[in-house]
């Protein structure tokens, strides 16, 4: 094209203006969410610490406690959550899954300014659907150290019946033990090139780990430990409960670069929710989880002591934890849990449940976002642009409020990636559920659907952790 011909078409489509986080229109959109006057107020404080691994002791960042303690509040309500910043670098939380307003989702340079090294930020809004959500900051490779904790939004007409509930965070871990997470993406960052041999594992990457289910490549950072609520199978939890109850369990990939399946040994699971949104529940053996995906199961307890076991899908290794609803001995973490094998919930088996699926409606808008890169080079990127932190609007996709918005993710790479929309829950084609992190498999395309209805500049990112970091990020932006 001649410049000439660029300066003609630039004079008659005008770039999009859009529309800021602190806008009127974000305003008037958190005003439609009050449920209620109450707000859950919770004090968060950022800083330096250990994990304790079953002996081994990890200096780590975290919230204090790894998880941070759960926090609860009722559909409706806001919370109002104080974080301070004792690390030695700017932070930010965001609230992955929760429709929230666009000033509180916690993107450095795109929603907020990041929360400089000893400095406090004040977190407040409505969260609107009842679900499983979580946080953990936006800066660097934060998450993959000890910084993250479950957020759950319960409904005070919550339809599903049970007895109690269990939320089951799962974590792979290094930092403090075999490297530091920025340690990690630095190696990773160098691409395959520079390794020597093709060995299994070659300092903090791991060659080799497949899965049929992922179709391919299932992970490439070699993680010595793999946890469930911060615990390792050495020292696991013990979830206590009794035969006959009916328990909820909340399931939460908090890792970086696992995807998990996730069995209780001698039952079966009967998936209600993905991201908080109701299924049509479907009985199965194990569930699959990529990284910042959330499952809700119902388990109907039986009479013994069980493994409850999350393996690093592909890659050799698993997290564990014990339900005990009698005496009895406590099974090795080693145990053969047939379950794994069995049937298995992958979103394909889902549907969205009729009171959350989106009304039929053809797209007014359709996006295609091409996934590309490779572990080669580690040039992980959304159509070939790596998102950039400074600059985080250049090539951001404009949308209008009021528009049904298909996304299509078109998978060009030989890694599936798990791929999170941040303000909003869409759908997937065809029926399917309603989520706002999806598995996107190695030369496949996802479609899912939504509707604009939350003002504002959003993230689309890649939920590997060390993918995001190294470009694998754009930005949904609604037009003024
Ligand atoms: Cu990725």
């Amino acid at each position: 094209m001649s410049g000439a011909t660029l300066l003609a078409l630039s004079a008659c489509t005008p770039a999009p203006t859009f529309v800021s986080p602190t806008s009127s229109s974000v305003g008037k959109t958190e005003a439609a969410r009050k449920g209620s006057r109450a707000t859950t107020r919770v004090a968060l404080r950022a800083g330096t610490g250990t994990l304790d691994l079953a002996g081994t002791t990890a200096p780590t960042w975290s919230y204090g406690s790894i998880p941070s303690p759960i926090i609860r509040l009722k559909k409706g309500d806001a919370l109002g959550a104080t974080i301070e910043n004792a690390l030695p670098e700017p932070t930010s939380i965001h609230w992955h899954g929760v429709a929230l307003r666009n000033d509180m989702d916690g993107v450095p340079n795109l929603t907020q300014k990041a929360i400089a090294a000893g400095s406090s930020f004040r977190y407040q809004f409505h969260a609107p659907h009842a679900g499983t959500y979580w946080f953990h900051p936006h800066v660097g490779t934060q998450l993959d150290r000890g910084l993250y904790g479950a957020l759950i939004v319960e409904d005070p007409k919550e339809p599903l019946a049970y007895d109690d509930e269990w939320v089951v965070i799962l974590d792979d871990w290094l930092d403090g033990v075999t490297a530091t997470p920025p340690e990690v993406l630095a190696d990773l960052s160098k691409g395959m090139g520079y390794m020597d041999d093709m060995g299994i594992r070659m300092g903090n990457m791991l060659m080799g780990a497949k899965s049929n289910v992922l179709g391919g490549d299932a992970g490439d950072v070699y993680y010595p430990h793999y946890l469930i609520n911060g615990r390792p199978p050495a020292d696991p939890e013990t979830y206590a409960s009794a035969p006959g109850k009916r328990v909820r369990i909340r399931l939460i990939n908090a890792g970086g670069d696992t995807a998990f399946r996730v069995a209780l040994a001698g039952h079966h699971l009967t998936v209600t929710h993905t991201e908080g949104f109701p299924v049509d529940p479907v009985e199965v053996d194990s569930v699959l989880l990529g990284m910042g995906e959330r499952y809700d199961v119902i388990v109907a307890m039986g009479d013994g002591v069980f493994a409850f076991v999350a393996e690093a899908e592909g890659k050799q290794n698993r997290a564990f934890a014990v339900v005990r609803t009698s005496a009895g001995t406590t099974p090795p973490t080693t145990v053969i849990v047939p379950e794994l094998s069995g049937r298995l919930a992958t979103v394909d088996k889902l549907r969205a449940a009729s009171d959350v699926a989106l009304p039929t409606r053809s797209p007014d808008r359709e996006l295609t976002i091409r996934l590309r890169g490779s572990m080669t080079t580690y040039n992980w990127s959304l159509d070939g642009r790596r998102f950039s932190h400074d600059n985080p609007m250049n090539d951001a996709h404009p949308i209008s409020a009021g528009e049904r918005v298909r996304v299509n993710f078109v998978n060009t790479t030989e890694m599936w990636h798990p791929m999170h929309l941040h303000g909003h829950t869409y759908q997937h084609s065809n029926g399917g559920p309603r989520k706002d992190t999806s598995i996107v498999l190695p030369g496949r395309t996802l479609s899912v659907d939504f509707d604009a209805d939350n003002p504002g500049r959003w993230l689309t990112d890649c939920h590997n952790l060390y993918h995001g970091e190294a470009g694998m990020m754009g930005v949904l932006a609604y037009t003024n």
